[in-house]
Parts: structure tokens; C-alpha cells; sequence
């Protein structure tokens, strides 16, 4: 099994890294560099017609693409700890969690990557004004997100580290690595960015 990759500011392919280090799993990772497209050659559009990272490859061959699909086969290959959930209960919420995470604060975050951000301006066409709008968008979830996390729960999805978790991790230091401000003003998400930074696979 290996896991075709890219390095930082990639968030997704750090989804992946970080679960793995939770799990205590050794995953051999192939690194793309997407600054020279390799995740756009002809090899790689092989391996996921999309042609994004991460894409996890089994020793048979099989390709397994989106990250929380990989993560969940890494799963229920190596179901401790859970990072997924225990019972029905806890499966439901993590996936909300990491549902509304993508949602609220991914997509945002990734329009304004993809319409304002310099680095993107060659790769396609931008809207600009479109791009910027999602300041306020990413801010206002930022908001909801701190008065949510008001509650004093230690995690996302209550009082376990999840992959709810890791969702908002790297999504919300991407957000911060492109030039947003999303936790400026927020103290109940500092302090839980604070918690889950400070765990040791935060620095995969
Ligand atoms: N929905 C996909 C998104 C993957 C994705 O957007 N990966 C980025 C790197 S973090 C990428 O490959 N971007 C290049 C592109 O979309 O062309 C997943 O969850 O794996």
C-alpha cells in the first residue's frame, strides 16, 4: 500500500498523514510536485481521473481516491483508535462534523485559494471579486464555529480526537498558510487549534 502525495500547503494529502501517525501506521508516501503538475501527467490521471492528491494505491493495484474514502479503508484496516466512531451514534456525528467542516469552512477557503490567490492566478481563470467574497464567508463559519465550540467540549464531535478533527485542522492552517485570518478573535477555536496542534501528528 502506498499513498501518492504532495508536501505542504497540499491540506488533503495531510488529512491522510495525519490519520495515519493517530493510527501509528508507517505509510509509504510517493510525493507529486504539483507545482510542476505531476499530479497531471498521464501516470497520475491513471491513477485518479481528476487528477488530485492523495490517491491510496493497494498492493493489488486497486487506486482508492478522496481523502475521507482512504481514510476510512486505512480504518477499518487498523480500527484502533477510532477515528471514525464506535457505534451509530458516534458515527453520525463525527460525519456531520466533518461534513459541515468541508462545507462551511473548505469551501470558502477553497474559492478564495482558487479566484484571489496569486499563486492559482495562472492555472485558471480567476474572479477575482467572486474570490474575495469569501473572506466574509470563511469569517462568518469561523464565527459559528467558535460560538459551537463554547460548550467546552475538547473535540469537534465531543470528547474524542476524531477525524472530524483533523477535517478542520488542516483546513483552517491552510486557510491561515494562504493569507487568511480565520481564528483572529476566536478564542474557543484557538484553544481547541491549540489542543489538537499540540498532538504529535499535528506536525505530519
Ligand atoms: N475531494 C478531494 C480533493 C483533493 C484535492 O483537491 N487535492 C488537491 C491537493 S490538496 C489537488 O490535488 N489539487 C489539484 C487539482 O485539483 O487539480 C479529496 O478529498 O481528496
Amino acid at each position: 500500500m502506498k499513498l501518492y502525495s504532495a508536501n505542504l500547503p497540499a491540506p488533503n494529502p495531510r488529512r491522510v498523514r495525519i490519520f495515519a501517525a493517530e493510527k501509528g501506521i508507517a505509510l509509504p508516501e510517493v510525493m507529486l510536485s504539483l507545482p510542476e503538475r505531476e499530479h497531471k501527467s498521464a501516470d497520475h490521471l491513471g491513477r485518479n481521473s481528476l487528477g488530485q492528491v492523495p490517491v491510496l494505491e493497494l498492493d493489488d493495484g486497486t487506486t482508492i481516491c478522496e481523502t475521507i474514502a482512504i481514510c476510512r479503508y486505512i480504518d477499518e484496516q487498523h480500527p484502533e483508535p477510532p477515528l471514525f466512531g464506535g457505534n451509530a451514534k458516534e458515527r453520525a456525528v463525527i460525519d456531520m462534523w466533518t461534513r459541515r467542516i468541508d462545507i462551511q469552512l473548505g469551501e470558502p477557503t477553497k474559492m478564495f485559494w482558487r479566484h484571489a490567490h496569486p499563486a492559482t492566478a495562472a492555472l485558471i481563470e480567476q474572479h477575482k471579486v467572486f474570490g474575495e467574497s469569501n473572506r466574509a464567508v470563511l469569517a462568518r463559519a469561523m464565527q459559528w464555529l467558535d460560538t459551537e465550540l463554547m460548550d467546552r467540549r475538547s473535540f469537534l464531535a465531543g470528547d474524542s480526537f476524531t477525524i472530524a478533527d483533523i477535517a478542520a485542522l488542516t483546513v483552517i492552517d491552510f486557510a491561515v498558510l494562504i493569507g487568511l485570518d480565520p481564528m483572529a478573535g476566536k478564542s474557543a477555536v484557538t484553544d481547541w487549534h491549540a489542543r489538537v496542534s499540540s498532538r504529535p501528528s499535528a506536525s505530519s
